[in-house]
């Protein structure tokens, strides 16, 4: 078995390295509303609020007790072992993937690390605080840069190359996700209909999208990934 394999992560993967998920019961959503944080409607009211919800974020991120994972390590392992294609499509905005040694790898939601200008457009990789008055680099604006990462009710970034990635993969595995969000929660279906590919879904429980996979394997990512890695690479032997 050498067919492309494309792999969609989730908060899940990332739990272990001590990061919050979601809609988990210590989740962030459990803190904080999606629509004080996390809309562009939430940014144009209050953009200093917004800034803070990324600027703690992006401090956590950072402060070294936060590190990649098993499940983020064996995905690595995966994509240089492999004979075939492995891409990896992340929803989420923290950089384990890539600290971890991943390169073909897609941020789906955008990242952490980045601010974007929305009056020049430029994108710069940001790791401290940012506010109302920061200026950007680019064009020297104060006040107009926000962070670069995908709000509810904007587009997810690289949608045509993950769709067309899903329409040639004979594997979809789908790791620490709610399969609440959409579009990313449809791409089983897409991976199935448009690529006919083998489905499998590990997450700590069974999801809502569970029903749409071949396979459903319940236990934290740092276990279930690097059996499931050895498994696809045997496979491929
Ligand atoms: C859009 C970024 C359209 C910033 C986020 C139908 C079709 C299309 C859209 C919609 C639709 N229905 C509704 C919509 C709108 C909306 C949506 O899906 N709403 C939901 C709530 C119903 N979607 C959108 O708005 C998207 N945009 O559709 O645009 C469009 C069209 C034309 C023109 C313009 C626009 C944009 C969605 C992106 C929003 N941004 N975040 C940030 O991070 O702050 S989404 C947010 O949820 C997170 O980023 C995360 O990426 C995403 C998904 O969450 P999960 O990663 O799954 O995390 P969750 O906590 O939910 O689950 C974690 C799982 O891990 C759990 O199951 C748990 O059991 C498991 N777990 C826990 N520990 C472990 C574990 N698993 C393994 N091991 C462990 N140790």
């Amino acid at each position: 078995m050498t067919e492309p394999i494309v792999v969609l992560t989730g908060a899940g993967i990332s739990r272990e390295s001590g990061l919050a998920t979601f809609r988990d019961a210590d989740g962030i959503w459990a803190k904080v509303s999606i629509e004080e944080v996390a809309t562009p409607e939430a940014f144009r009211a209050n953009p200093q609020r917004v800034h803070q919800f990324y600027n703690d974020r992006r401090e956590q991120l950072q402060g070294g007790e936060v590190q990649p994972n098993a499940a983020h390590e064996a995905l690595v392992r995966l994509e240089r072992e492999y004979p075939g294609e492995v891409l990896v499509v992340t929803q989420n905005i923290d950089d384990l993937h890539e600290r971890a040694g991943q390169e073909n790898l897609i941020h789906m939601h955008g990242e952490l690390l980045k601010m974007r200008c929305e009056r020049c457009s430029t994108v710069h990789d940001w790791r401290t605080d940012a506010d109302t008055t920061t200026a950007c680099p680019g064009c020297g604006t104060a006040g107009r840069l926000r962070p670069h990462v995908v709000w509810f009710g904007e587009m997810p970034f690289e949608m045509d190359r993950i769709q067309e990635a899903l329409a040639r993969c004979g594997t979809f595995l789908s790791i620490g996700t709610s399969g609440t969000v959409y579009p990313a929660a449809g791409f089983v279906q897409l991976a199935k209909t448009m690529g006919d590919s083998y489905a499998i879904e590990a997450n700590l429980e069974p999801t809502d999208t569970s029903g749409l996979f071949d396979e459903h394997h319940s236990g934290p990512a740092g276990e279930q990934v690097p059996a499931l890695v050895d498994r696809l690479l045997k496979g491929a032997a």
